[in-house]
Order: C-alpha cells, then structure tokens, then sequence
C-alpha cells in the first residue's frame, strides 16, 4: 500500500474499555504488597503511585505508551525511554516490551526514529503524520523498516541508560528474557550513528538538525539558526492546536520552518551525507545524554561477560570534548554550538545545566553548574523545578513550549546529576517538589515557573513515570 495513503478499517486508539480495565485493576493489584508507603513516607505517596499508575496504565495502548492520549497519540522516542524508567515499577516485562517497540522502528543505519507511529491512529490526529515523513519509501535506502512508519529525525539518547534501569530492576527477568542480549546490539549501532553520521562539527559530538531533535523543540536556543531557513507556508495542517492552547504552542512561523527542515532532509532521502543541514547544532544536553548511555551500554556488555571498554573510553573522550567544545565558563553553563558559523549561543538553556549527569565531570564546572541552577536565571518563584530557559532573558515566556516553562524530565535528570556528584540535599529538595507537583497538577505536561500553575496536557506520561521512580527509589541509590 503505497506510504500516503490512510489503510481502511482503523480500530479506535483507545483498547477495548473492559479489558484495558481489567488489565489495569489486575496491575494495581499487583502493585499493592510492595506498594505499601515505607514506616516514614508520607501518606499521600500512595495515592500519588496509584494516581501516576493509572496514568501509565491508561496511556499504554498494547506495546507502548502514547505520551498523552489527546496532543501526542503515538510513540515518541525520548518519551518511551522516561516511560520505561517509571513504567520498571509496576511490571518489568512491560517497561522491556515499551523500549523493544521503539527499537522496532529502528533504521539499518543506526538511527532511532524520534516517532513509531501506531498505524490505528488517523492520519489527522497529530501533524506531521505518516505521510509527511514517507520513511518506508523516502527513507528506504538510509534504511528504514518497510513497517512500522516512523519519522526521520532523532531524539536523545536516554535509551541506553533506561534499559539499563529496567534491566537493574529486576536481573531474573531480564536474564530469563535475554533482554540485555537483545537491545545491546541495537543501542550500540543507534549511539554509533549519532558518533558517525551524526559528527557533522568534526568534533567528536553529535549535532542535532531539526529543533525536535533535542527534544526542547522551541527553546531560544535555536531561533539564530531557525531564522536562516526558509519557512514552507500553508501546505500543512497543524492538529496540535486542536488540542493545545496557541499562547503555549510553537508559532506558525515556527511549524513552517520546522516542516522546510523535513522536506530537505526527506528530499535527500534523509541521508546525512547527501544533506545540506541547514541546521545544526551540538547539544549539551543531547550529548551529556549520550555519554550517560555509554556508561549504560559499558555496564551492560559487563553484565553479559563481554569486553565494556570501547563504552568507557568513548565516555571519557565524549566528556573532554563536551567540557572543550561547550563550556561557558564565565556564564557557568554549557551552551549549544552552531555548526554553521561556529559560535557558541548566546543563550542560557536547562540544556546547559543537564551536563550535572555526566559523572566524570571536572569539580570546578560542577561547582559552577550547580551554582548557575540556585542563581537569578533559573530559581523560580512558582516552582521549585528547574525553568527551560532564563528567567532575566528577553525571550523568557512563562508559557510557550521550552521558553520558560519548567519540565518534569529535565528536573529528574538535574536530581540525578545532582545526587551523581554528591549534592544530596540540593537533590532531596528537588525530587520532594517533583513529586509533589506532579501530584497538585494532575501529572501536567509542564508548569509555569512564576506561579506554579501545571500546563499543557495532564496525564502526561512521563511526568506520572517520573515521579512514580522518584516515589519508589532510595534516594541514596548509586547513580553510578
Ligand atoms: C514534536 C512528545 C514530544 C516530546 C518533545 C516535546 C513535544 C513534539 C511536538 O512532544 O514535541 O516531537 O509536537 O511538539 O517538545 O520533547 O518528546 O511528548
């Protein structure tokens, strides 16, 4: 059936109510004997584990979980790899089964699609669908999988060290499944491509080339190099504004050049060598994320007997560069490096605090990091997460998508770079409010950081499997 064309007879994209219903009550049943709040929790944390529970259960559509059932009702990638962090809680076999459905829209050339698109969801529930991106067709030579449909483009590489998480929670299982065996060869050939095809600076980082990719798709950051790409205008539909309120939402501008970015690519078959990115970037965060995954992968190939070094020395050679390449020290943060004219951004992003998980991260810029994070840019008056951008910018907006406002993701993996590095008080008071403002905003998408107030959607997955780890984790866990 060629690629553009909507197959007949779509299921609805909710399961079946009483078997989903079923299943669900069955899970929470199961989570009740070790669910039991600790002599000293509080005796709210069950019913905020119950109510993240049924968040997860109620977004898990059959082989992964949609990141929320109204504005993204498909597999997004660095989603699913969040998911499968919460999700190791309530039923390993479930937290494997959501990170193998993702690898099975991985392409012959390593990359890992930033969408699997469920082929029961009609085109027009979210843009760009299936037929915008063509990958079976458009991306058959790069090596797309003839099925699923996928995207293109990529998101972080939080993978690795998901699966490594999900397979820590319980080793039997894993080892009875063969789960490390299987994904190992996978998420080493997905973080290969991001080191290859990817190293388009001739650094040893990895760029991004499309704002999505970094997973802060309208972050400040990017608007210098945004600007230089011609926007496509109206030969799209945008569906997210069905369900998102416009003063949070990208403009339409935005969405006219995000779309010019994919039609290059998908032009050049969405090869990298055959493309002239007009966009690209090296992320901080994006790759801080990576060498978090290398040290995954090398615990893994350890784990199964087999040699982990190549892991461990491409994570220390990844850090120099990152330190080199993207540190800002008299701003104390790390900042994006545009490839096209190779200057560093001016801008202070989360994206430059989250390098605090990178364990063999110099002392000094540590010190300074965590500085940068209690200081004028980034302590909120509303919340007591972390802002996505700088709160003293220009561009500073409490509402807009990565503008401003504060993100569930970003503040659980400041927690874990903050315990990585010993700042266990600063750390207990940012997992207390990430629990507990998952909780008061219904496991809200995001929160605006000078009120508090939870926008975007609610039941948002990985909020819910965020704070549903955070709940069920010793905070004195090695981050190591
Ligand atoms: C585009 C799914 C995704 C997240 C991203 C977030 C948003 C998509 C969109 O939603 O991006 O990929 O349509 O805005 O920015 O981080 O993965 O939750």
């Amino acid at each position: 059936m060629p690629a553009h064309r909507r197959p007949r007879g779509r299921r609805p994209l909710r399961p079946r109510l009483p078997e989903e219903v079923r299943r669900v009550k069955t899970l929470l049943d199961r989570l009740a004997p070790h669910d039991r709040p600790a002599p000293t929790a509080p005796a709210d944390h069950l019913t905020l584990r119950r109510g993240a529970a049924r968040v997860l259960l109620g977004n898990w559509t059959g082989t992964s979980t949609v990141p929320s059932r109204t504005l993204y009702p498909h597999q997004w990638s660095w989603d699913s790899a969040f998911v499968a962090i919460g999700l190791r809680h309530l039923s390993v076999r479930r937290a494997q089964q959501e990170l193998e459905s993702l690898l099975a829209g991985q392409w012959a050339d390593g990359r890992l699609p930033h969408i699997v698109f469920n082929p029961e969801v009609p085109y027009g529930a979210y843009f760009p669908s299936p037929d915008f991106w063509q990958s079976s067709r458009a991306g058959r030579a790069a090596g797309a999988p003839a099925s699923p449909e996928t995207s293109g483009i990529v998101q972080p590489p939080v993978h690795a060290l998901a699966a490594w998480l999900v397979h820590r929670a319980d080793p039997a299982e894993s080892a009875r499944r063969g789960f490390l065996e299987r994904v190992l060869p996978r998420l080493t050939a997905w973080h290969d491509y991001l080191l290859t095809r990817r190293d388009l600076g001739g650094g040893g980082l990895a760029a991004v080339v499309h704002p999505w990719e970094p997973g802060m798709d309208n972050s400040p950051a990017w608007d210098r190099a945004l600007a230089r790409v011609e926007p496509d205008t109206g030969t799209f539909r945008r569906a997210d504004l069905d369900h998102g309120d416009p003063a949070d939402r990208p403009t339409d501008l935005d969405y006219g050049r995000y779309v010019r970015l994919v039609t290059t690519y998908r032009a050049a078959g969405y090869d990298d060598r055959a493309t002239t990115h007009r966009f690209a970037l090296e992320d901080p965060a994006f790759n801080a994320l990576l060498i978090t995954g290398e040290l995954a992968l090398a615990r893994m190939a350890g784990h199964l007997g087999r040699d982990g070094a190549r892991h461990t020395a491409r994570a220390a050679e990844l850090t120099r560069r990152l330190v080199d390449r993207l540190w800002d020290d008299t701003a104390g943060v790390f900042r994006a490096r545009d490839l096209t004219d190779g200057t560093l951004v001016g801008r202070r992003g989360v994206a430059g605090l989250l390098p605090l998980v990178v364990p063999g991260l110099p002392e000094d810029v540590v010190h300074a990091l965590t500085r940068t994070l209690d200081g004028p840019h980034f302590r909120a008056p509303g919340t007591g997460l972390v802002p996505s951008h700088d709160l003293t910018g220009a561009d500073f907006d409490p509402h807009r998508y990565w503008r401003g406002p504060a993100w569930f993701n970003t503040a659980w993996l400041v927690e874990r770079g903050l315990r990585t590095h010993g700042r266990h008080a600063r750390a207990r008071t940012l997992r207390e409010a990430l629990v507990t403002e998952a909780g008061r905003t219904g496991f809200a998408e995001y929160v605006d950081p000078l009120t508090g107030e939870g926008r975007g959607a609610r039941q948002f997955s990985w909020t819910a499997a965020l704070a549903l780890d955070l709940l069920h984790t010793d905070e004195k866990e090695p981050t190591r």
